[in-house]
């Protein structure tokens, strides 16, 4: 069994926020939510979890969801950047990254990039020049594993699976309209303050990037590099590691803190308390099952009880996400 308690590790507590965020360094989603707790001058704790399945200290926490990030709050399980974004925002609104008035237009043109450009970005990430110059495939064992990893994520699922010549014109295509639209000397996609879009588009350019064979995309782009390095800017917040262990501790000593509710709007038609499976419409199909404990048009959270930490919320967005009836 787990063998910490609480109080072991209260007092280091005390000095960082309660955000946990598990995840891993190569990973694009989560440097968007690595880069948002920069821009927030946040403190967080941070847990390296493996980059393929299995991973077995965060399986218990969100019930087999299984992409990165994922963000805990004490027994409160956070999934999908979509929702982690907004809850830290929710809790830092000084600096919102939800500007009013915009709201269709940000949360489309972030939902399109986390959706279409990231699945542009992964083709042009996987070309054979990057896998050359990627240190993670010169291990002929660990590059095979990846690959089969990668293949079980994606089965059944309706992305990340187009070809690299097909992908590499429309990616070019839409860093020349990002590069367009900032000619005119705004500092952000939306303005003067980033959004969330910037947010969202930062970390599929930035996996590019990061390789330094394939970089010379961006060559041409000046407004779109000067924003780049603007972006950067804002690092990585303030991170404190923490033991996948530890985080079940944590979880295992808390209480969800998540009250049932049910939106005025009910799109789904399915009660508070009604045993549902939760999970992504694009890949990664892995339901979470659980009773029913938030139903709005933005979430929805389930509630369930895990063998070694107990009582958990589970928390999902809407958008990208479906959530059916079961036994
Ligand atoms: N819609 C998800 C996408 C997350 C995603 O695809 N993450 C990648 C890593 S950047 C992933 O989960 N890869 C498989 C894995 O880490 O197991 C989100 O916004 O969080």
């Amino acid at each position: 069994m787990l063998r910490y308690t609480i109080h072991e590790k209260q007092q280091w507590r005390d000095k960082v926020s309660d955000i946990i965020l598990h995840h891993y360094p190569e990973s694009p989603f989560s440097e968007k939510i690595r880069l948002i707790l920069g821009y927030q001058d946040l403190s967080y704790q941070s847990v390296t979890i493996p980059v393929i399945m299995p991973k077995p200290d965060l399986m218990p926490l969100t019930g087999g969801y299984r992409k990165t990030p994922v963000m805990q709050i004490g027994a409160d399980i956070y999934c999908d950047t979509e929702l982690i974004a907004r809850v830290i925002d929710h809790l830092h609104p000084e600096n919102s990254l939800y500007p009013k008035g915009e709201e269709a237009s940000a949360g489309t043109l972030a939902q399109w990039s986390d959706t279409v450009l990231f699945s542009l970005a992964v083709s042009l990430a996987f070309q054979p020049k990057a896998m050359a110059a990627n240190a993670m495939f010169q291990d002929q064992q660990r590059a095979a594993e990846f690959a089969a990893d990668r293949a079980e994520l994606v089965k059944g699922g309706t992305q990340l699976a187009m070809p690299f010549e097909v992908a590499n014109g429309q990616f070019l295509a839409h860093i020349r309209r990002l590069d367009n639209q900032l000619a005119d000397g705004r500092d952000f996609l939306l303005g003067d303050k980033p959004s969330i879009a910037d947010f969202s588009t930062y970390h599929c350019i930035w996996f590019i990037h990061n390789n330094e064979a394939i970089r010379d995309i961006f060559s041409p782009f000046g407004n779109l590099s000067a924003w780049r390095m603007r972006m950067e800017d804002f690092g990585q917040g303030k991170p404190v590691e923490l033991s996948g262990e530890e985080a079940l501790v944590i979880a295992s000593s808390s209480e969800p803190l998540t009250a049932e509710k049910q939106g005025g709007l009910n799109p789904d038609e399915i009660a508070i308390g009604e045993q549902v499976e939760v999970l992504p419409t694009d890949y990664g199909l892995n339901p979470v099952k659980g009773a029913l404990l938030v139903s709005s048009v933005e979430e929805i959270a389930i509630a369930r009880t895990d063998e070694r930490v107990g009582n958990l919320a589970v928390h999902f967005p809407r958008m990208g996400f479906q959530v059916r009836q079961c036994d």
